[in-house]
């Protein structure tokens, strides 16, 4: 066999050479160099391939255990390098390094949904984790928080029976990603104290637009220590710097058919382009008269403290601004820990942190396969570190001498004595006295307010708008609607929804056909609390195009000037336009230029933009009157409630897509400012909501 007829296996008839440039040598694991790469040692050209091929066993060896075990909640997520600069001088509250005003601080975030695998879609109707990871100089903070400020639980006991009900059914292993299913609501609607945190998950919040435009909650009662040990109690917020956005139930159905990732593409391109997401940090803080005079329990997971009666304090900013080298490395290896905590924060005693502070510990020994997880470069303090703990499975430090046990004498024999506690610098535990931290008898029991199950649920729903209230009446239909147990499970669930709001229930109960049932006995009688804005999407949106994608639909014959224009106008609201054209090669436009799409029709549908303009010219209208797609184009920017700008000669096609004026449809004057918002207004039109 010839040199060349071996090198050329693979590469189309380029060397082998060529296309490796001037790369360095590649080897085995363990530093010897490879003389071919493409060919496994056989015995014979055609013969037997050998055991004694140490390349091939080792490269196919490894290839074998490239896959961990996947995370059995948040499998799926996208992270991100970014820095924390604290911005007001809270030591007054905390000790906390990280929080001296002006400290910047190395972080690494991760978002993910809940329920489905690693390879599942991006824009389900989900939960979103948003776990923040802060390399402080006193060692790592991980606040591991989700978009939504309370959870389905109180207790950590729970967790597992969650998880099982809402994941994949146990036997037909689906569906996946998804709470529509029998299990997860035979659960939830025989558990009261999901209602509040069912509220949520039925709303928009659990379609984001984007990880960009969530909100992030540290959801539990946490405490701030300052340097007396006097301690406060406090709740963590991210808000971000682009307001709110989320989708409509039915866009985010279509983007699951358009782009599975979605999100992880939007946070990739966004800090790739330099357009860095960024997020205000926020604290409410309170002390334990404020904590005893409510009517809920600060310990207790399902319950917020509207933002009316404690307002948020931004006390730094969060900035995302480099994506990672390698997905496995750090976004997959990367191990949040609820408790990695620093000198100045400190826990609650909500029983559902407390079982978390176990959780996570446990789990990353059966993913990462090591005790020694905290040694892998996303995982390790960038603080100097070191204690008496040995070996272990991948044990990659290699300390020196004999000093691997505390109290010792070693340094008085000239030894290297290892490091000691520190009084002044160590972590200190707060008294429990200092709090509502009951002690006392050994108890499988829940505080008296946790069984209020529904007055935090009946203010959420209260506090939003029409529209908002319609969305999640209508999911509570369609979630229910495809549950098999339709004779014991739906009626429960309206009965829990007949304690949250008689106008929600019976709207639910109609959408479902069904009669409304009894309402179910509440363990706790709800109490009014007053409608809070901030708990609404709608109130806390921005009128931008900044972060946003403007697709534009081009065709043969378009106006290069109306483009030219629009991409101009779109460009200076910091917004991103699209061109999407029939082919991506491009379109000929009516001065005979050609202009590249960066899109093409068939696969980039307008759920993938925040409003879209039609600009087109008689020729390229009357082309895409017969083109499904652009039809379609047209007709799911109106059903999704997005501005639409068009030129006059692409009318036609906005009026075989069934497009009805509205404050949303304009000329290409008028498009860019219009852009900016979503039409709710419209919705009626386009279809019927319970
Ligand atoms: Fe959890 C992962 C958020 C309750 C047990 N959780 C995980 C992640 C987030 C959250 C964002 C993904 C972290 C990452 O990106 O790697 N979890 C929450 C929030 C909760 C919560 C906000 C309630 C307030 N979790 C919770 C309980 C338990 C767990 C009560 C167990 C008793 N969670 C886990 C876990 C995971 C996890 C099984 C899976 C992978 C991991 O931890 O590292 O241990």
């Amino acid at each position: 066999m010839t040199e060349a007829f071996k090198t050329n296996q693979g590469h189309g008839g380029e060397t082998h050479q060529q296309a490796q440039g001037d790369a360095a040598v590649l080897t085995t694991n363990h530093g010897v160099p490879i003389f071919d790469n493409q060919n496994s040692l056989k015995s014979g050209a055609r013969g037997p391939t050998l055991l004694e091929d140490f390349v091939l066993r080792e490269k196919i060896f490894h290839f074998d255990h490239e896959r961990i075990p996947e995370r059995i909640v948040h499998a799926r997520g996208s992270g991100a390098h970014g820095v924390f600069e604290a911005t007001d001088d809270i030591s007054d509250l905390s000790r906390a390094a990280v929080f001296t005003k002006g400290a910047k601080t190395e972080v690494f975030v991760r978002f993910s949904t809940v329920a489905g695998g690693a390879g599942s879609v991006d824009t389900p109707r989900d939960v979103r984790g948003f776990a923040v990871k802060f390399y402080t100089r006193e060692g790592n903070w991980d606040l591991v928080g989700n978009n939504i400020p309370v959870f389905f639980i109180q207790d950590a006991l729970k967790f597992p029976d969650l998880v099982h009900s809402v994941k994949m059914e146990a036997d037909r292993a689906y569906p996946q990603a998804g709470s529509a299913h029998d299990t997860f609501w035979d659960w939830a609607s025989l558990m009261p104290e999901t209602t509040h945190m069912l509220m949520w998950a039925m709303s928009d919040r659990t379609l984001p637009r984007s990880f960009r435009m969530m909100e992030g909650f540290g959801v539990h009662t946490f405490k701030l220590v300052n340097a007396q040990g006097k301690a406060s109690f406090v709740k963590f917020h991210w808000k971000p710097r682009l307001g709110l956005q989320s989708t409509i139930w039915d866009e985010a159905l279509k983007l699951q058919a358009a782009d599975n990732d979605y999100q992880r593409r939007d946070l990739w391109e966004a800090i790739d382009t330099g357009d860095f997401p960024q997020w205000d940090l926020g604290i409410q803080v309170f002390d334990e008269a404020f904590a005893e005079a409510q009517p809920y329990d600060v310990l207790d997971a399902t319950k917020l403290i509207p933002e009316d009666d404690v307002p948020v304090r931004i006390i730094g900013t969060l900035t995302l601004n480099r994506n990672p080298d390698n997905f496995f490395a750090e976004t997959e290896q990367v191990a949040f820990l609820p408790s990695n905590i620093v000198p100045g924060i400190d826990f609650s005693n909500d029983p559902l942190l407390q079982g978390r502070l176990f959780s996570y510990l446990d789990t990353q020994n059966s993913r990462l396969g090591t005790t020694n997880f905290h040694q892998i470069p996303i995982n390790a303090p960038r603080c100097p570190f070191g204690n008496f703990q040995r070996d272990g499975k991948m044990q990659t430090q290699v300390p020196k001498g004999r000093a691997n046990y505390e109290p010792n004498s070693l340094a008085a024999h000239g030894e290297e004595g290892g490091p000691r506690e520190s009084a002044e610098r160590g972590f200190v535990t707060t008294n429990a006295a200092t709090g509502p931290d009951e002690q006392g008898e050994k108890l499988r029991v829940r505080a008296e307010l946790f069984a209020d199950h529904y007055s935090q649920a009946r203010l959420f729903y209260r506090s939003q708008d029409a529209h908002e209230q319609a969305h999640i009446a209508s999911s509570f239909v369609f979630e229910l609607s495809k549950v098999g147990l339709l004779d014991q499970v739906p009626p429960r669930m309206v009965g829990n929804l007949r304690n949250v709001d008689e106008e929600l229930a019976k709207r639910v109960a109609d959408g479902l056909g069904i009669d409304l049932p009894e309402r179910n006995d509440a363990a706790r009688e709800p109490v009014d609390m007053d409608p809070s804005d901030a708990l609404s999407i709608h109130k806390n949106m921005k009128a931008t195009l900044e972060g946003r994608a403007v697709g534009i639909l081009i065709a043969d014959g378009s106006d290069a000037g109306e483009i030219d224009a629009l991409v101009a106008a779109v460009e200076s609201a910091k917004g991103k336009a699209v061109l999407v054209a029939p082919k991506v090669g491009g379109a000929k436009l009516s001065d005979g230029s050609v202009r590249k799409a960066d899109g093409q029709l068939a696969g980039s549908p307008s759920q993938i933009f925040d409003a879209v303009a039609i600009v087109l010219g008689e020729e390229g209208c009357k082309a895409l009157l017969k083109e499904g797609a652009a039809v379609q184009f047209v007709m799911d920017a109106f059903g999704h409630l997005k501005a639409i700008g068009a030129s006059a000669a692409a009318r036609p096609l906005l009026d075989k897509a069934g497009v009805e004026p509205d404050g949303g449809v304009t000329d290409l004057g008028g498009f860019v400012d219009a852009a900016k918002h979503r039409y709710y207004d419209r919705e009626p039109k386009v279809r019927t909501l319970a």
